[in-house]
């Protein structure tokens, strides 16, 4: 079991405790423990069933939780969340799941209007009730009426970003491997293109014995519900909302398959049409002349079949990607190997989770040859560092540095572009610094004449090396404030200022605009605005989005080593 479904489970509980009124610090001794679980960088359940492992170290868990988590591990049900479940009307835990809905309007629901289901609140939504609560204005009533339909449409089920689908699909494939009796495994489907989203996972397998792993495959331990299920196929539904669907193909078919359900359905549209113009037939089972299959042990056959060069499965979105494959002009885009530093990240002394010295270590762990520490600057209240706190951080970076071989840590800082416009630290402690990345954290509901300008002040301004997170948003929950992103990029690349895509869950920029800033000459850094060492690991999810967006490794600041890429910020430039 992965930590992201513990955390999940947790989460439940604080969510139900909440709705029936429980002990509010209960309710938050789950939330941390579940925090806990999520940012913890080894699989708990696994350190659990090895026995020796107290999780009573872990911040936050104490006996009482340990035991839950513990009894999870051994049982597959959470005792606690199963109590509390038989105690309420079970529509409560339906309504959790709605877009827009927490454990606070769900109880508010519950105690004000007696609503105990998706029914339930439909009905209230109808009779005007819900927009007489206080704090319920059109637009959210809007978003709450588009859950509810979808819930009761059995379509309710919100999609999973990449993030998590990761330890999902991970926990899956492993799970079938252990079975034995598979020869081939992969994920294939939105998650193997690395949309920054996924509906549902779509696996592919060759076995000799297909009856044993479609049966295995259903009595996972996080499965609910068996949608369907035949000889070679079946899709299942875990307890997380997620959707699994597995094929089980010939081995002289696996290739075939695979490129079928990779998709996108755009760009296999265009495949088919390929083939058909050659007077092929393409489909999951390979490619076919009359009724002579050609091709379909691996992928490559079948775009070497149509006349392709094979296409990384990032780029099949059928924006242009096939005429390239077809004129053998496809990018050589950036892999996670080819980056050698990490120019985002937080310690303690602003809102991260771990010291310097442990994100120092970790990021020696994966290899990279640099970083950039870039705590908050004042504006961020709770978190901000002062000035001297910068500088007296940056003493200790020299220190640091001086005691350490083939690795540089440098003297950063992520300074907020104030609502103002203005920058919220002064020229001379910014020419201090080895790099500086520019971000907005506040005054989002700006206009974009307003957000525009901000960014472009940033820019000006020869001190600012990179602008991070430049759109704002966080899948899914947060789409990009308003901006001309077009003037940005521009602005940019005349500047030599680099623009961030940053891996985190705010996958910002999107593949979309860095397509769009590539083509104005931007150049970009990759980042992983991580808080604690376990999300130094989010640097993949970044190089999906590059990828995504064609990037190769020259496009990429920090993909060179560190003497050319210092050489290459507008800071050494631009003397
Ligand atoms: P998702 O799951 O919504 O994030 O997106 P996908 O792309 O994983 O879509 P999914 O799971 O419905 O199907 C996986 C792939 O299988 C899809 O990308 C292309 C292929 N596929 C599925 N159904 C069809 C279809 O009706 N026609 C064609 N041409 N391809 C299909
Ligand atoms: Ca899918
Ligand atoms: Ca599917
Ligand atoms: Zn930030």
């Amino acid at each position: 079991m992965q930590n992201a479904e513990i955390a999940r489970l947790l989460g439940d509980v604080a969510d139900l405790l909440e709705i029936s009124a429980g002990n509010p610090f209960k309710v938050r001794a789950y939330r941390n423990a579940a925090r806990t679980v999520a940012d913890h960088p080894d699989p708990i359940a696994e350190l659990v069933s090895g026995g020796e492992f107290d999780l009573t170290d872990l911040a936050g868990i104490g006996g009482g939780i340990a035991k839950e988590i513990t009894a999870l591990v051994e049982t597959g049900v959470l005792p606690q969340r199963q109590q509390l479940i038989a105690a309420i009307p079970p529509g409560l835990l339906d309504l959790l799941r709605i877009a827009g809905l927490g454990p606070k309007r769900v109880k508010l629901f519950h105690d004000e209007l007696k609503v105990n289901s998706v029914a339930d609140l439909k009905a209230a939504l109808d009779a005007g009730n819900v927009a007489k609560l206080p704090g319920f204005g059109p637009k959210l009533l809007e978003k709450i009426r588009e859950g509810v339909a979808a819930a009761a449409s059995g379509d309710g089920h919100k999609r999973m970003v990449l993030h998590e689908a990761e330890q999902y699909a991970r926990a899956i494939v492993e799970y079938l491997k252990a079975g034995g009796g598979i020869d081939e495994i992969d994920v294939a489907g939105s998650f193997r293109r690395r949309k920054e989203t996924i509906g549902d996972l779509d696996i592919v397998v060759t076995s000799s014995k297909p009856a044993a792993v479609i049966e295995r495959f259903g009595k996972y331990g996080e499965v609910t519900h068996v949608a369907a299920q035949g000889d070679t196929r079946s899709t299942v539904r875990l307890s997380s909302g997620l959707q699994v669907d597995l094929r089980v193909v010939e081995p002289s078919c696996f290739g075939a398959a695979m490129q079928y359900f990779t998709g996108s359905q755009a760009h296999n549209i265009e495949l088919r049409k390929i083939a058909q113009a050659k007077k092929l037939k393409l489909n999951e089972y390979g490619v076919f002349r009359g009724s002579k299959c050609i091709s379909g042990r691996t992928e490559r056959d079948v775009y070497a079949a149509l006349g392709l060069d094979w296409i990384p499965p990032e780029l099949r979105e059928n924006r242009g990607e096939i005429a390239l494959a077809k004129a053998h002009k496809l990018p050589a885009l950036v892999t996670l190997d080819d980056i050698r530093g990490d120019l985002q990240m937080h310690t303690d002394a602003s809102d991260g989770k771990a010291t310097l010295a442990e994100m120092v270590e970790a990021a020696r762990g994966l290899r990279y040859e640099y970083i950039a520490i870039t705590d908050h600057s004042p504006r961020t209240s709770m978190a901000g560092q002062t000035p001297a706190e910068i500088r007296a951080q940056w003493k200790v970076i020299d220190t640091l540095n001086k005691g350490m071989r083939g690795f540089r840590v440098l003297k950063s800082v992520e300074m907020d572009i104030l609502e103002s416009g203005k920058l919220d630290l002064p020229d001379d402690l910014l020419a201090e610094a080895d790099y500086v990345v520019a971000t907005i954290h506040y005054g989002l509901k700006q206009t974009e004449r307003q957000l525009t300008d901000r960014v472009l002040g940033a820019i000006a301004n020869r001190w600012v090396d990179a602008i991070g997170h430049p759109t704002g948003r966080i899948v899914p929950v947060r789409p990009s404030y308003p901006l001309d992103f077009d003037v940005v990029a521009k602005a940019a690349a005349a500047a030599k200022c680099l623009l961030e895509i940053n891996g985190s869950e705010r996958m910002d920029l999107p593949d979309t605009l860095a397509v769009a800033a590539k083509s104005h000459g931007v150049r970009f850094v990759l980042s992983t605005d991580a808080h604690n060492t376990r999300e130094l690991g989010f640097m993949k999810f970044a190089v999906a989005v590059a990828r995504r967006a064609g990037l190769e490794a020259g496009d990429i600041a920090n993909t060179r080593p560190l003497p050319e890429f210092l050489k290459g910020l507008r800071r050494s430039r631009n003397h």
